[in-house]
């Protein structure tokens, strides 16, 4: 008995001949980015993916099945789809099992990527630890399972709305390595800065490629997660963002919001109060991630087609 996967076509075809392949989550999709631009992103996601050497493969639960890489016509559904679960690793099972429609978050994705054999997956920001997760214990799925799975992450940081100093805290008792690329802070999401120093950096896209191979053989379980700073024409200044989360938060406390909603809420409270501008930065650091992620894999898979010589 082996897991229910569906492959496209293109995917398939990856598979069989070694290419590069990109994993892309759903739940940006789904819970993420208001219609239409979800799914305007999601095809200009995977077009940069293509267009830097890989293949993609968008991954979501539909019909009891998990696909890995969509049409275009299954992505624009997915993206008008009104009650979709939002699967992290506890609910991928019932939902398969319920034959419901399911968009995989980070750590959902990380898992289906895993199961198909995909080893680096491009997203636009992982979940973390929460503002008030010491009386909340909101502290997202996606940390155990950077912990667990061996996928390699691509994200511009974790989300300003989270506790990032105890977002970082975690992911170093979890072994989790935080490689910033290109600078010495962890990016911010939508702010290249934290100001707060990531634990690694690594500037080339062959050395991250290589330190993933060399987990393996290390025999080490879980991912990398790659801090990969949104481009500076695209970023909104940490000065700017920060005011407009603290209102975000301040609305979701007054709200109740909690589990699963907290993170979609604030993501659309944020995309209202800067007047669309949160979400044209986060396409922007989701391009510039699927691009990093391209190269990554392309360097992965030519390493495993030498070690197989
Ligand atoms: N990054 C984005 N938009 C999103 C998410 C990440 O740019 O919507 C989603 C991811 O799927 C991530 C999830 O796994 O938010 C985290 O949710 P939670 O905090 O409930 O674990
Ligand atoms: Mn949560």
């Amino acid at each position: 008995m082996t897991a229910p996967l569906t492959f496209s076509p293109e995917v398939a075809e990856a598979r069989a001949s070694g290419a590069p392949i990109v994993a892309l989550e759903s739940t940006i999709i789904t819970h993420g980015m208001p219609f239409p631009q979800n799914v305007e992103t999601a095809i200009k996601v995977e077009a940069a993916v293509r267009e830097a050497g890989a293949v993609p493969a968008t991954i979501a639960v539909m019909g009891g099945r998990i696909h890995v890489g969509l049409s275009a016509e299954e992505l624009d559904r997915l993206g008008q789809a009104k009650d979709v679960m939002k699967l992290s690793r506890a609910d991928m099972a019932a939902c398969l099992v319920g034959g419901r429609t399911g968009a995989t978050t980070v750590a959902a994705t990380m898992i289906a990527a895993h199961l198909a054999g995909i080893e680096v997956f491009a997203t636009g920001g992982i979940g973390g630890v929460h503002r008030g997760a010491e009386t909340s214990f909101d502290i997202s799925a996606d940390l155990q399972e950077l912990a667990a799975t061996p996928v390699t992450v691509v994200a511009a940081g974790a989300k300003a709305i989270l506790d990032l100093p105890k977002t970082l805290e975690v992911l170093e008792t979890l072994g989790v390595p935080v490689i910033a690329v290109g600078q010495d802070d962890l990016p911010a999401f939508w702010s290249r800065a934290s100001g707060l120093k990531a634990p690694l950096r690594m500037d080339d896209p062959a050395d991250i490629a290589a330190s993933h191979v060399m987990r393996a053989r290390l025999g080490l379980p879980g991912g990398q997660l790659i801090a990969n700073p949104i481009p500076a024409t695209d970023e909104i200044p940490r000065e700017v963002i920060m005011p407009v989360v603290e209102q975000a938060l301040a609305e979701a406390a007054r709200g109740g919001i909690s589990a699963k909603a907290v993170t979609p809420f604030l993501l659309d409270r944020l995309f209202t109060l800067t007047g669309g501008q949160s979400l044209q930065a986060n396409i922007a650091l989701v391009l510039n991630n699927a691009r990093l992620a391209a190269r990554i894999a392309a360097g992965i898979a030519r390493t495993r087609a030498q070690e197989s010589h």
